[in-house]
């Protein structure tokens, strides 16, 4: 098929997810146009079946705002006619699946057809759609999706109880290309470079916003390293950065905390780690949690959004209330404390990842793509 894949082309977990899934429709013979508005980060490489078409704005001293969605729905137009695209997945709602919808509505008036499958990704729903100010804008574009996807169970529940929905969503885990970290585990792993042999490692991945609860992260490792010998890896970029920063420094630990900034190297940062650490406020997915599990990492997480559905309490990690950093703390400190329990803990991840296998995961996307033409 020629599929069209709409995301943001950062570091956070929806522009990774599409991207992955791009890469992989392509390897199986689909032609992928990615359009957006840079290069997405982890679109390493491009071929006749992977294209990227950007998204250029034009300054315009009048607007404050520079009108992206009108130039985002025009390159959807431009593209799809161009290269006779059959369907648009637009990932993450907010902008564009207000814009795939607009672009739908211009193709139409050409004669031409295309479906649109919006992928709903968290905080498009969570903390930014069911705002006053959207909200009117995202259901619409929800309703008028020929197909509607959710990245967890949760975040289904929870887009209908925010929304006035009237059409089925679909749910369709995230998923893990689970061949690249068993490779980057087959490599040699240079653990010795950031830690003694009888040092844990824990880290954290994420965009460093408030809803990460960063400085939970500092106060859960601050715990576990007056009990275990550890080293934190803390891998990303946000406004809470430097917060967490200052809060290592206030508790001493800066000699034991390492601030590494983004990464497009996450499976190889990854083999060195044994605990992640995850006590968001809210998480539709936790694709990181599923990320550091593939590479054989126990998760300490909160059991807010979809997390209970990807980190399995006892099994995988454990789950605490939000905010309970204490609670973290104990059931890391239980899990690092033992080789025999850490191993387990660690295996069970691995294994648990199955279930979200590109595998899987790439033959539901390719169903929903075709049964957009039997609706
Ligand atoms: O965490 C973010 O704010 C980034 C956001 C995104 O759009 O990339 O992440 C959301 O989508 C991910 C991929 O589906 C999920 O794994 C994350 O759980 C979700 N984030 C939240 O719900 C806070």
């Amino acid at each position: 098929m020629k599929i069209g894949i709409v995301c943001y082309p950062t570091f956070g977990g929806s522009g990774v997810v599409a991207t992955e899934l791009g890469m992989a429709l392509a390897d199986k013979g689909h032609e992928v146009h990615f359009i957006t508005y840079n290069q997405p980060v982890r679109l390493d490489f491009l071929s006749h079946k992977l294209h990227f078409h950007q998204v250029l704005i034009e300054e315009y001293p009048l607007f404050q705002y520079q009108p992206y969605e009108l130039a985002l729905s025009s390159k959807m137009v431009e593209v799809v006619e161009k290269h006779q695209l059959e369907v648009l997945h637009v990932h993450y709602a907010i902008p564009h699946a207000y814009a795939a919808y607009m672009a739908k509505q211009m193709l139409l008036e050409k004669g031409l057809y295309v479906k649109v499958v919006t992928t709903l990704h968290g905080t498009d729903i969570t903390l930014v759609g069911s705002h006053p100010t959207y909200k009117t804008a995202v259901e619409f574009s929800i309703n008028n999706s020929d197909v509607v996807t959710a990245v967890s169970n949760n975040l289904k529940q929870t887009t209908n109880g925010l929304f006035n929905i009237n059409k089925n969503i679909e749910v369709v885990y995230n998923f893990i290309d689970v061949e690249k970290y068993n490779k980057a585990e087959d490599e040699e792993c240079k653990r010795a470079a950031l830690a003694k042999p009888n040092e844990r490692i824990l880290t954290h991945i994420s965009n460093f916003r408030p809803v990460k609860r960063v400085e939970d992260v500092i106060k859960v490792f601050y715990e576990v390293q007056k009990e275990i010998p550890s080293k934190l890896l803390m891998i990303g970029e946000g406004p809470d950065r430097k917060k967490a920063e200052i809060l290592t420094k206030k508790l001493g630990i800066s000699s034991k905390v390492f601030f590494l900034g983004n990464s497009t190297e996450i499976d190889k940062i990854l083999c060195y780690s044994d605990v992640f650490l995850l006590p968001s406020q809210t998480e539709s997915f936790g694709l990181a949690a599923l990320e550091a599990m593939a590479a054989k990492t126990a998760v300490i997480s909160t059991n807010t959004g979809g997390l209970p559905e990807v980190n399995i309490h006892g099994q995988t990690g454990y789950l605490s209330n939000l905010g309970d950093v204490n609670d973290m703390a104990k059931n890391a400190i239980s899990i690092l404390k033992d080789n025999y329990v850490l191993e387990r803990f660690k295996l069970n991840a691995k294994e648990h990842t199955k279930k979200f296998s590109l595998q899987n995961i790439l033959p539901v996307y390719e169903d929903i793509y075709k049964s957009c033409y039997k609706q």
